[in-house]
């Protein structure tokens, strides 16, 4: 069982009153079964989120089309920001759970632009 419930009331949900176009939003593509739109808080210029369209907390709930489409659509992303911010290097982040670092709740990868001096420290333990 997945750690993380969400709890949005129906409708509620942030990310599907996007899709549904019910709260603006800076959206960059579409297709059946994903959009992309800026991230409100543009960790680097070009902070990209992917989304499913259909609402699903975690990357445990997706269906493998799904899935598959986010990567599809993550990688275009990642091309855009390259032609459009000439990143050094691009980090995907997709988080599950409070655990996770997740803080809405329904499914997106973020498609973060990086540079060498950006500032961003990801903490990972290393050996
Ligand atoms: P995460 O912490 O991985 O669940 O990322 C959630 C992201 O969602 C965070 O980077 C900020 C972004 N976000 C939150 N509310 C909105 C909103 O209303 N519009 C947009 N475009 N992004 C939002």
């Amino acid at each position: 069982m997945p750690e993380f419930v969400d709890h949005s009331p129906p409708g509620e949900c942030i990310f599907c009153r996007i899709v549904h176009q019910e709260l603006p939003a800076a959206l960059v593509y579409e297709d059946a079964l994903t959009l992309a739109f800026m991230d409100i808080g543009q960790v680097t210029p070009g902070h990209v989120l992917v989304a499913t369209r259909r609402h699903a907390a975690t990357l445990l709930e997706l269906t493998p089309a799904e899935a598959a489409a986010v990567m599809q659509t993550a990688q275009r992303m990642a091309q855009a920001v390259q032609t459009a911010f000439a990143p050094a290097g691009i980090t995907l982040l997709q988080a599950n759970g409070a655990a996770g670092g997740q803080t809405v709740a329904h499914f997106h990868m973020h498609v973060v632009p990086r540079h060498a001096d950006d500032g961003i420290k990801l903490s990972w333990p290393r050996k």
